[in-house]
């Protein structure tokens, strides 16, 4: 998604801000583009391939400053194009031309603008001219339109009239040591530096450059120059921005710039670095108890009646997955929920209930917007799963559990699934003490099973050549059913899923009782048929529809325990897992789809790590 750099200095920044660009260039983008304040005028140039390239285009142009703004953008308004991407300017009504070293006011932004129909023709009755689709270009024009000379004066007079999400920050020729920015819906953090400032996305693109980061919070405004900064924010009694105190932090972001070392992309790498992340998630964990999950979850834990679970995408399957583990261990009513149709529609609300988030970032839009339509139903119960300690999800729930796979650059979640499984297992066996369902026998038998964890997906792993294999014939594919009972039906869809990303093979998923409801009218031999066999209650059940699949002539490729019996024949392909599972067999049995993926996609040729249309912080609604 997109990710913004922004910086005020008496130095060059152009190369803080390619720099930073570079270390948000794994959220996914589309196109990119630097805007300074140089010899009395704006410069800008954009692009629609790599930072890169960027780069290369601002040493031609000797674009150099000491305040200027940066992006890479992930279209949601307007195609790719360089017309669209940003810094966007405004040069004020009647001007003809949007060059490249024209305008007063430059400005970028991530989110949407809902209102942007709107504000659009009534800018332009008042003469201003629009050069791209963007919904993005009305916030420019608006700012400029506000603009009497001072430029925060500008910003805060823009801000309540629009509708929707966005962090931005701009900048005006008339004020050369000065940025404005903003948050609503979006996230973003001030850089505190020596006589310099700084905004971001995240505190990562500023790796190096500053460790001293204020999280802006929902509603504020900072206004940045050479060595000071003022924060405010509207002020819903007074209708006036008044001063805030934030508190800056030292925070030691990761660079995020990790070596490839032996692997071919980045997802390879973090599959099999899931040992490690899962050894990384379980390290400090002795015994199970509530306040893994943060202080006063005991509290909590015994007040809770039911769970929700509220998440998007692979994240989402993850808590498919914990459903049936809260159900059957910790005996809790729970319900999942994706939550872009959550935060939209009619549902009870229960204050009982404990909400539980799952998000890698911890800034994914639609999670966050859900968690707050539960927080306003007064469910004040929260709790995350995620993988950024400093993110605004953590910031927001009162109970969190962080996950330790480290950065996960491929756009196509891997170790951040397997970990966040382990959180919710970790989750449910708390949850089950609370509730007097966990005997101290049963905990040391889970713990047992949970350290083992690496150990058994490093043997899972091993099966790499095997499924490279079956990866010839899958490339070839146009369309693939997944089937999984049980537990292992979320791991079914998650496999589909996976597929779907980054080979761009159409794949369903479904539980594999319910083929001959409908899907089995699709099965002929051309269609590949992946099944999840571990060996639970439901095997026998599993079987059965094998052969529904196998009497049609369909090509089953099946992932089967190693104590099955599920032997392969003609149209029959079996690969065997090294041992039985027990309830952690989902963790498990996910790694060898994961691999199926990665290799039919290499073998296709796309671009495993940055798939087409996708991002990875997903920070839009
Ligand atoms: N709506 C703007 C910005 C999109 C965005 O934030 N993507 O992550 C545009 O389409 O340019």
């Amino acid at each position: 998604m997109c990710g913004i750099v922004g910086a005020v200095s008496q130095r060059n920044i152009v190369p803080i801000l390619i720099e930073g660009l570079k270390r948000l260039e794994y959220r996914g983008y589309d196109s990119c583009g630097v805007a300074v304040h140089q010899s009395g005028e704006l410069k800008r140039a954009r692009s629609t391939s790599r930072v890169a390239e960027l780069n290369t285009a601002v040493d031609e142009d000797g674009i150099a400053a000491g305040t200027g703004i940066a992006h890479t953008r992930w279209a949601t308004h307007g195609a790719p194009a360089v017309h669209n991407a940003h810094p966007h300017f405004s040069h004020g009504p009647g001007a003809e031309a949007n060059s490249a070293s024209a305008g007063r006011i430059a400005l970028v932004h991530n989110g949407i603008i809902e209102n942007h129909e709107e504000l659009r023709a009534e800018l332009k009755a008042k003469g201003y001219a629009f050069t791209s689709q963007t919904d993005t270009e009305v916030i420019a024009h608006l700012v400029e339109h506000l603009y009497s000379g001072d430029l925060l004066d500008a910003v805060q007079a823009a801000l309540p009239r629009l509708k929707g999400a966005y962090a931005i920050a701009v900048f005006c020729r008339d004020e050369p040591h000065r940025v404005i920015a903003a948050r609503e819906g979006s996230p973003l953090v001030l850089g505190v530096g020596e006589g310099e400032n700084f905004v971001a996305s995240d505190a990562m693109a500023l790796a190096g450059v500053t460790d001293q980061i204020v999280y802006l919070e929902e509603g504020d405004v900072v206004d940045l120059q050479l060595g000071r900064y003022w924060i405010s924010r509207l002020h819903a009694e007074s209708g006036r921005f008044e001063a805030q105190q934030r508190e800056v932090k030292t925070v030691h972001a990761h660079s995020g710039a990790a070596e490839l070392g032996p692997y071919r992309h980045y997802m390879q790498k973090e599959i099999f670095e899931q040992p490690t992340a899962i050894a990384n998630t379980l390290e400090a964990i002795s015994s199970i108890s509530p306040e893994l999950f943060g202080d006063g979850a005991y509290r909590i834990f015994k007040e809770v009646d039911s769970v929700l679970i509220l998440a998007c995408g692979t994240s989402y399957y993850a808590g498919s997955t914990a459903k049936y583990w809260l159900e059957s261990i910790a005996k809790i009513p729970t319900s999942v929920e994706i939550a872009s149709e959550y935060r939209y529609r009619d549902s009870v609300p229960n204050p009982r209930t404990l909400v539980v988030t799952i998000s890698q970032s911890g800034e994914t839009a639609d999670t966050l917007a859900a968690l707050k339509h539960a927080r306003a139903q007064g469910m004040e119960h929260t709790l995350t799963v995620c993988n950024v300690s400093t993110s605004a999800m953590v910031r927001e729930c009162k109970l969190a559990y962080i996950t330790r796979a480290g950065a996960e650059i491929g756009v196509a979640s891997t170790k951040a699934f397997t970990t966040q499984l382990v959180g919710l297992f970790l989750l449910t066996l708390a949850l089950a003490q609370t509730r007097g369902h966990l005997g101290d026998e049963q905990e040391a038998e889970h713990l047992k099973a949970l350290r083992h964890l690496p150990v058994a997906v490093q043997a899972v792993l091993a099966l790499e050549p095997q499924v490279i294999a079956w990866s010839e014939e899958f490339a070839r594919k146009e369309n693939a059913l997944f089937l999984g009972r049980g537990l292992h039906y979320p791991i079914a869809l998650e496999g589909a899923l996976k597929l779907k990303e980054i080979s761009y093979i159409h794949a369903e998923a479904y539980p594999a009782g319910e083929l001959k409801h409908g899907p089995l009218a699709l099965v002929t031999a051309e269609m590949p048929v992946v099944t999840v066999a571990p060996n639970d209650a439901l095997l026998e059940k599993l079987k059965s529809n094998m052969q529904e699949v196998r009497a049609r002539g369909g090509q089953l490729f099946v992932f089967a325990d190693a104590d099955t019996a599920i032997e392969s024949e003609a149209g029959l392909h079996v690969i065997r897992m090294p041992e039985h599972y027990g309830a952690l067999s989902p963790i498990l049995h996910v790694i060898p789809l994961q691999l199926l993926a990665y290799h039919t996609a290499c073998a296709r040729g796309t671009d495993v790590d940055k798939p087409r249309n996708l991002a990875k912080s997903v920070t839009v609604e």
